[in-house]
């Protein structure tokens, strides 16, 4: 499947074939990293390959349009429920930096004894079903054909159907996977014992299959009610994880301690969260740090969680990550929207960019708190480790309620989560084997007569099948309602009919929010919020977020609803986009004709900075190609302008208009059209303005001959006026 970057992706081709799919290559891939690269104007210490094609961060067009790649993996978590909506966030993604998509389950998957067949969407939109694997691998590998990186797919391997998950994951090139049995046993009730022999299976696939594994301990910060306190316990959690994957026979490297700064301003984050930071990666050398961002702390707005995680990327610059997960900032608030994974991989991407060679700048002092905190924090780990083996071990702590204690260890608060070793799903499942047991398949943990045979495991009959592929047997969908295909009808058949709806979480939701400011008290203004959004038009309104500005002026609310319109692309009126002539073209026929622009801010703006970009030749403006240009400054009244128009003798008049109180301007735009109008030299000029709030049409709709707003450059502006002056009876 080859993607074009101006079509959008093709789902019926995705699905097609999926049966005979195979993926590419099995296990993790990380960035290639350009030590010391020059990059447009600048020198990067910290970047890796760029991309193919991307979308730069924002204000990279003041740059040269740079888009440096950072040198660590980039993680989004989607979530929309359906891989078919799935795919396509993640190719936005991509374009955006993204090189790690994990997909995060709506349900509890380890809810589930079994691997499912079939696709019940109810189920969550599970990447489970080989088929959600295939086509989501297959979307990856032309995702980054297209971008020019590989990108990581990772799931989650928990439950009772863990080791058969894994299976899956290394037949289907899922690139790495949570993996740990502390989770299934603190949050899913799922008996120890069985988790921690399902654990030494599934870890044992990963291990061969290359697969990057993330462990659990980010859980019991967000689910801590005080986070920065369960840190001591966290270096516990992380060794008990990377212990038994080291004794299952997993290397080092591709152990990614899960690890999440715990707090959120106004709390001293630094204070709190660096000597943790620092510590782990002390503890832990030669594992893998995958930082990821608080989510405990973060509420509906959106700017506010922003803040916290790029917080929490500088803590990730200061100490290390070999992967930066990122949030999207409005998962405190709903299942999480297309454009906010993007957000949140251009929050990470920016602050690591804007970071980029801190360490050559900055040293962290250890003399002062920070390495009393670091040792202490350490000491407070060890002594919770060392009261697990005084209770008699890992599973007497857990059934004594040690693990997430909400006090500060060794306080002791009496709330942990306690768990029976001998109770929860799955309890007294655990058979030993007897002598001489035996499975003919690769990757199997422990006793195996086959294993101890020359050879592999599998030889005997030719492979199992992580070793020949084709003895894989694809199941597509059972359900006959609930269904890929059956879901794509309606979406597929209206974008074949070229109509168009807003979306942010599936295809065709018409989800649309809308900001509102009402000035009067919390309540009232939060129905009137919910009215007004109602006589908008949007059904179902629902307030994600508000915010008092002031308990009697008013507050602020975001207010999401469906806008149930669908509008056929075909019969929109598109602006014509005239593109740019070239440099030699234009200059061929300004050098020659001594054409004069008179050129100001009008009326009271004294915001000149944007209009001598279009005029000056050292940030590329008109004066490059011959225009005679004259500035006359800022907040001239507009008989001033044509006064000097006359004098010159100009052809051309740009007038420059930032502020906009009052429509002023507009005022001044149409003002200076019936100036020039009503002293006869309308026909002879060309009046253009230009200003942050101005478009072309608003700027004709006020008489001017154009409007330029934000991005326009000198070539843009000269192309206009050589373009209309060819057409003039002297031309
Ligand atoms: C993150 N936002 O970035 P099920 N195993 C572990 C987990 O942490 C999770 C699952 C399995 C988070 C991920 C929360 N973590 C979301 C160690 C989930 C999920 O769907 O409950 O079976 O598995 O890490």
């Amino acid at each position: 499947m080859k993607l074009r970057p101006d079509e959008r992706l093709d789902l019926s081709e995705l699905l097609r074939d999926l049966e005979h799919y195979r993926p590419r290559r099995r296990g993790w891939t990380w960035r290639r990293p350009l030590p010391d690269a020059r990059i447009g104007p600048f020198r990067y210490a910290q970047v890796s390959e760029p991309l193919a094609r991307s979308v730069p961060l924002p204000s990279a067009h003041a740059f040269g349009d740079i888009d440096p790649q950072c040198d660590v993996t980039i993680t989004t978590e989607i979530a929309s429920g359906r891989f078919e909506d799935d795919v396509r966030r993640m190719r936005m993604a991509a374009w955006h930096g993204a090189d790690h998509i994990m997909v995060i389950r709506t349900t509890g998957q380890s809810h589930f004894d079994g691997l499912i067949e079939g696709t019940p969407e109810g189920v969550g939109g599970i990447p489970i079903t080989r088929k959600q694997l295939r086509a989501t691998r297959k979307a990856l590998d032309a995702i980054e054909d297209e971008v020019g990186r590989p990108i990581n797919f990772h799931s989650y391997v928990s439950g009772l159907a863990g080791p058969e998950m894994a299976v899956l994951f290394a037949e289907e090139g899922v690139n790495g996977a949570h993996q740990d049995p502390q989770y299934n046993t603190l949050y899913r009730g799922i008996n120890v014992h069985r988790s921690f022999v399902d654990a030494a299976e599934a870890k044992r696939v990963m291990a061969n299959a290359g697969l990057l594994q993330i462990d659990g301990a980010h859980n019991a910060n967000a689910t801590a009610k005080e986070a920065w306190k369960v840190t001591p316990e966290l270096f516990v959690q992380h060794a008990v994880n990377t212990a038994f994957s080291m004794a299952v026979g997993m290397p080092a490297e591709q152990i990614a301690l899960s690890t999440v700064p715990p707090t959120a301003p106004p709390a001293p984050k630094l204070r709190l969260d660096l000597p943790y930071a620092v510590a782990l990666r002390e503890v832990f050398a030669g594992c893998r740090f995958r930082a990821q961002q608080n989510t405990r702390y973060i509420e509906s707005d959106t700017r506010e969680a922003t803040v916290t995680h790029v917080l929490d990327t500088l803590i990730s610059r200061l100490t290390s990550a070999d992967v930066q997960s990122t949030i999207t900032p409005d998962e405190g608030r709903n299942v999480p929207w297309h454009y906010n994974n993007v957000a949140g991989v251009e929050t990470a991407r920016q602050t690591l960019m804007g970071l980029d060679g801190l360490d050559e700048l900055l040293a962290m002092r250890r003399d002062g708190p920070l390495g009393e905190l670091v040792r202490e924090l350490i000491e407070r780990g060890v002594l919770f480790l060392q009261e697990v083996l005084d209770q008699g071990g890992y599973h007497a702590a857990v059934e004594s309620g040690q693990f997430v204690d909400s006090g500060y260890f060794p306080e002791r608060r009496g709330d942990g989560i306690a768990r029976d070793p001998e109770a929860g799903v799955g309890a007294g499942t655990v058979v030993p084997r007897e002598p001489g047991y035996g499975a003919p398949v690769c990757s199997h943990f422990g006793a195996n007569v086959y294993a101890e045979s020359e050879g592999k495991a599998c030889s005997a009959y030719g492979g199992c099948t992580l070793c020949d592929p084709t003895k894989i047997r694809y199941v597509d969908e059972l359900d006959p309602d609930d269904n890929v295909e059956r879901r794509l009808e309606a979406p597929l058949t209206e974008r074949a009919r070229g109509l168009l709806r807003p979306e942010v979480e599936k295809a065709g939701d018409g989800v649309v929010c809308v900001t509102l400011f009402v000035p009067d008290k919390p309540d009232v203004a939060r129905a009137a919020g919910l009215e007004l959004a109602r006589r908008m038009g949007l059904r179902d309104p629902e307030v994600i977020h508000a915010r008092v500005l002031h308990p009697a002026e008013g507050s602020v609310f975001e207010v999401k609803g469906v806008l149930d319109v669908a509008l056929r692309a075909d019969e929109l009126v598109l602006p014509e986009q005239e593109a740019r002539l070239p440099h030699a073209e234009i200059e061929a026929f300004v050098r020659p004709r001594n054409l004069h622009v008179v050129a100001a801010t009008a009326g009271e703006d004294e915001h000149s900075v944007g209009l001598q970009e279009i005029l000056d030749i050292k940030h590329g403006g008109i004066e490059r190609y011959g225009f005679r240009c004259h500035y006359l400054g800022t907040s001239i009244p507009l008989e001033r302008l044509l006064d000097a128009a006359e004098e010159y003798d100009a052809r051309v008049v740009l007038v420059s208009t930032i502020v906009t109180h009052r429509d002023v301007h507009r005022e001044q735009m149409r003002a200076l059209h019936e100036l020039a109008t009503r002293r006869g030299l309308r026909d002879r000029l060309l009046l253009i303005s230009g200003g942050t709030q101005v478009s072309d049409d608003l700027a004709r709709g006020c008489g001017m001959d154009a409007g330029f707003g934000r991005g326009t450059t000198g070539q843009d502006v000269a192309s206009f006026i050589v373009r209309r002056l060819r057409e003039a009876p002297d031309a």
